[in-house]
Parts: structure tokens; sequence; C-alpha cells
């Protein structure tokens, strides 16, 4: 056992700071009032503070455990779990749009998402050759187009058709929630890489297709990935209601502190659901990890510079796409970090929800800035191309998988080869299964 003593403007601070810098184990057995400062040591306007001495247990990080610690979170996690946090309000329906019609050339231009994801005008001349004028009464001036451009005698010219197996894998790909146009192009790519045996089976279209999906993709499944030397890594978790943040972040603390050995705290900027916080709470303690719901940013601001972890996972509300106004509110809270603190956002985006409002939420969020996408639910996801096709198009990395609803282990490291795998052989959704940690 070590001991420590800890000072505070009250005992409820001493005990916060003792939380969050020891966890919940550290207890305290003694507390005094004592005075601090004062006029030439005759304690005249001296500051009343408080004391406490605690006492820490020894850290064992044995194997053993780390293993009871996981079981003993399951077990509690399937006894208490409450059905009634799960609110999911997510638009399941498939609904193709007009994005579907723009070339994909014209999408890959480098530019922020919310430029991409400007209204889309179709340039219907682009689509559809414009119909040429009746020849009957032209009036001279549109003689020399005629002349020029004789549509009734050109020649239709003749598209070589292309192979069956070509045009299966591009119903597939479609079926899987591609827009038309992301199909077509990769179609044509695809087909570039092709021998002409190899085009003949449809098994080996399919290999090659899975094998070139995956240089669409980009994963980095390391948090800590880019936090630059002697920094904190913070991530806030942002998206939706309902898309697994809260979920997600118990499964990555278990992760990063049983498994990888971590300081981890959780924090959660969802302070006006009861529910929110206790589910968050919930998970930490059950880690024995130190949690705090920010109240406002000066508070946030207090524990944040007590805070001794390395890696600190912020769970915040869920806006809905539509409420730019409050989206745009979370950033209030990047004041209460300081110079040594390293920020991310981390999308949390649900594989089940329609293409059009992944791209909707994908867009709504770029306000905050993020370069990491979290994918959820995969276990109930329909399709995944819709997926794909949209982190290629804004360019943004996939980090985890979630795959299910059991809290540690239903978590994958993001993977170019199931994602791709998933999207060609749609059978393959249905085996997926999450981490088992010591295998990692
Ligand atoms: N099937 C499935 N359910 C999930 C997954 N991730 C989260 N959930 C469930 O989705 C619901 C909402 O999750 P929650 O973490 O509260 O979402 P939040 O509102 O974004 O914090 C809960 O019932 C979770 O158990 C997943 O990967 N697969
Ligand atoms: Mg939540």
């Amino acid at each position: 056992m070590d001991f420590v003593k800890i000072r505070g403007k009250d005992l409820q601070d001493c005990i916060m700071q003792m939380k969050m810098k020891h966890g919940p184990e550290a207890h305290i057995y003694e507390h005094r009032v004592i005075t601090e400062g004062g006029l030439f040591g005759t304690g005249l306007l001296a500051s009343k503070m408080y004391e406490i001495d605690v006492g820490i247990p020894e850290k064992q990080n044995s194997k053993d455990r780390i293993e009871k610690k996981l079981k003993d979170l399951k077990e509690l996690i399937k006894q208490k779990q409450k059905p009634e946090l799960a609110i999911i309000n997510e638009d399941k329906r498939y609904v193709r749009t007009m994005e579907a019609v723009r070339p994909y050339s014209e999408r890959r231009r480098r530019a922020s998402v919310s430029e991409r994801y400007e209204p889309i005008v179709i340039d219907e001349e682009e689509m559809i050759p414009p119909s040429k004028p009746s020849q009957v009464g032209l009036s001279l001036a549109n003689v020399p187009e005629i002349y020029e451009k004789p549509s009734i005698l050109k020649e239709i010219p003749q598209i070589p058709k292309r192979s069956p197996n070509l045009d299966k894998l591009a119903m597939r790909l479609q079926a899987e929630g591609m827009s038309e146009s992301y199909t077509q192009d990769f179609i044509q790519s695809l087909e570039g890489h092709l021998s002409s045996v190899d085009v003949s089976r449809y098994a080996t279209v399919c290999e090659k297709a899975v094998n070139l999906l995956e240089d669409r993709i980009q994963v980095d499944f390391d948090l800590f990935s880019g936090t630059p030397r002697g920094k904190r890594k913070v991530i806030f978790f942002i998206g939706p209601t309902g898309a697994g943040k809260t979920t997600t972040i118990a499964k990555l603390a278990a992760k990063y502190s049983l498994h990888m050995g971590k300081k981890v705290s959780l924090y959660t900027t969802d302070n006006y659901r009861i529910a929110a916080i206790d589910q968050l709470k919930f998970y930490a303690d059950a880690m024995g990890l130190p949690f705090y719901a920010a109240k406002d940013v000066r508070k946030l601001k207090e524990a944040v510079i007590r805070d001794g972890s390395e890696l600190i996972l912020v769970d915040t509300a869920g806006y809905s796409h539509k409420n730019l106004e409050n989206i745009a509110k979370l950033k209030d809270f990047y004041q209460a970090f300081g110079e040594k603190d390293y920020i991310e956002n981390i999308l949390v985006l649900s594989s089940t929800v329609s293409p059009s409002n992944a791209k909707s939420v994908a867009y709504a969020y770029d306000s905050l800035g993020y370069k990491r996408i979290l994918l959820t639910k995969l276990d109930e996801a329909e399709f995944l191309g819709s997926m794909l096709e949209l982190a290629d198009t804004i360019h943004r990395e996939y980090a985890f998988f979630s795959v299910g609803q059991d809290v540690p282990f239903d978590i994958l490291n993001a993977s170019k080869k199931l994602l791709a795998e998933c999207v060609v052989y749609p059978e393959k959704l249905k085996g997926i299964a999450g981490e088992v940690f010591d295998k990692t």
C-alpha cells in the first residue's frame, strides 16, 4: 500500500482529486482541516484548506487480474444492462440519391467534405445528349450547326460489350449500396487489371475486386496516432444519438487500459441526461477508471489539470445532423484542454443507416473536423458498399469496427481486407465477430 496526502479547497475537491489521480481503489483513511499562509505565522488571514491521507493499493498488472476484471465487467454488464438506454433513431431505409449521377472523377477532387457535399446540380447536358431541333423550317442561322453535326447521319458508336461477369459484379456492388457512378468507375478500373482469362472466371473477378477495393480504403487504428511526443491524447467521440459512442468508448477503454496497460480516463460532455452519465460511469467504475461528467468548461478545465492519465476518451451528446448549432457548441469544450493535450475527433457512424443519411452526418460533423471514422453495428448492417464509397470519396480513414453489443469484446481494428471482402462477399458479414484480447 502506498500513502499520499492530497490538499483541496474542500473535502469534495480532495475526493475528486483522489479518484482522478489514483482510481477507485484508493481510499481516505484520515482527513483534517488545515490553514495555509497567514501573516507572520500568526494564522491571521490564513486560508482554510482540507487535507486527506490516501491509501493506494499496489498495482498488480498481472494477466490474472486483467482477465478477472474483464470477466467481472462482462458479468456486471449482463446483469445491469438497461434496455431503455438504447435510443436508436436511425433511418434504415436505403435511399438512392442524385449523388449517383455525379462523375467519380469530379468527386475525387481534394476538398473539404462540406465542399463535396454541396447540393449536387446535375448537369443535364452531361447525361443526356441535347436533342437536335427538328430540321423542318430551320432558319439560316442554324445551318452551320446542322452541317457540322448532322445528328441523323452520325453513326452511333459501338460500345464494346462488357463481360457478363463484370456486369454481375457491378450489380452486386450496387446492391451493396454503392452509387452507380462509383460502381462504373470501379468496374472500369478493375477491367484494366484483368486478363481475358481472368474476366471469364467470376471467382477471379471477385478476388481482384477485393484487392482493388482495399486500395480505396484507408485505416488507422492506433488511438495515439499523430500525437506529438510528450502530449496527452484527448479523443472526442462525436456522432448522432444511438450511433454507439458510449458503448464503443467502454470497449476502447477496456482495450487500452486493461489490455494495453495505459492510463485512461473517461469524460462525458453529455451532462443533461442522467441516463447518459450513468451509462458511462457504470463502465468507468467497473473498470476502475477515473470518470468525470463535465458540467461547464471551467469545471472541466479543473478536472483536466488534475488528471494524470495519458489518454482521455470524451463521450459527447448525440446531435442530429440537422442541428448544426448544437454540434458547433461542442467546440467550447476544447478550451478546457491545454498545451499538453492533443485533441482529435473521431466520428462514430452506424453502418445500418442509409447512404444518404451517412453522407448528411459526415457533412454535418465536418464542421468540427475529423480524420477518422469509427463504424459501428457491422453485425446488423445489410450492406457496406456505401460506407466504403463514403470514406473514399471524402478521404477519411476507418479506425475501428464495432461488431456487436458485447462490451468490451465486440470491437475490431479497422481492416481494409475485411471491409473489401464484406462488400464483395456479403455472406462474410454474417460471420463477423469481436476480437479476443489475448490474441492481439
Ligand atoms: N448490434 C450492435 N449494437 C450496438 C453496437 N454498438 C452499439 N450498439 C447498441 O446501440 C445502442 C446505442 O448505443 P450507445 O453506445 O448508447 O450510443 P450513443 O447514443 O451514440 O452513445 C445500444 O443499445 C448499444 O448496445 C454494435 O456494434 N452492434
Ligand atoms: Mg451515449
